[in-house]
């Protein structure tokens, strides 16, 4: 049976579960990093060096990183659902999926999350985190346009490139902070409330990390 590592509180995590509730894989979950620990035990550093989760183990097959993951599950048991296997559309997807990674999850959840949410009010740097929430309000206006003619990033149907762009709209939606209307991201956020697999792997409440600068 497949395992994954990682506390359900990890945007990194939630990713990973997210699809494998799409997917309908039966899995083991094991709780790790945060209060739950267990990343420096010489068992878990075997499976990954950075010490970081999600990790997942499907028989034999060890992935870390959460997109590599995301891509490997989709490979492995999506049959082309939501990884297509012809090199244009999925490199379509992949855009997105680095995007994500590289642009709005640096700006919203190190600059945003932590910066504001995680950090206690008396050391937030305020024009640091005015800066980064503008920033955000332009990553989900750039979005809003593309999803201006579409339901999901990618066409007609869930894939890969809106698992991270999608998995931090809780969050940002959830936070006390300015948000420029975005119509149509706000429809494609109700479209995924409507799948139990995002209600259950990502919309998962995180008071518990208010303040709190440590994992
Ligand atoms: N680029 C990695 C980042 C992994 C990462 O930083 N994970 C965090 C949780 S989101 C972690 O393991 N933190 C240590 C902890 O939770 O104890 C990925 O996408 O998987």
């Amino acid at each position: 049976m497949l395992t994954v590592w990682g506390r359900r509180s990890s945007f990194n995590v939630q990713k990973v579960m997210w699809l494998l509730g799409e997917l309908g894989i039966a899995h083991r979950h094991i709780q790790a990093g945060g209060e739950f620990g267990g990343l420096d035990t010489p068992d878990f550093r075997a499976m990954n060096p950075t010490g970081r989760v999600p990790v997942i183990d499907d028989n034999g097959t060890i992935v870390w990183e959460s997109h590599a993951i995301l891509r490997y599950l989709a490979a492995r048991h999506g049959g082309g659902q939501f990884w297509s296997d012809h090199p244009g559309e999925r490199s379509q997807i992949d855009r997105w999926m680095d995007w994500s990674q590289t642009a709005l999850q640096p700006d919203f959840l190190i600059g945003v999350f932590w910066g504001f949410y995680r950090t206690p009010e008396p050391q937030r740097d305020w024009p640091a985190i005015r800066d980064k929430i503008a920033r955000c309000a332009g990553h989900f206006q750039l979005l809003d346009r593309v999803l201006a003619d579409r339901p999901f990033l990618c066409g007609n149907s869930l894939t890969l490139a809106d698992i991270p762009a999608g998995t931090a709209l809780y969050r940002y939606f959830e936070l006390d902070i300015a948000r420029p209307p975005v119509r149509n991201v706000e429809a494609w956020y109700r479209r995924l409330q409507e799948r139990p697999a995002y209600r259950e792997g990502v919309m998962v409440p995180f008071g518990e990390l208010r303040g709190r600068l440590d994992y």
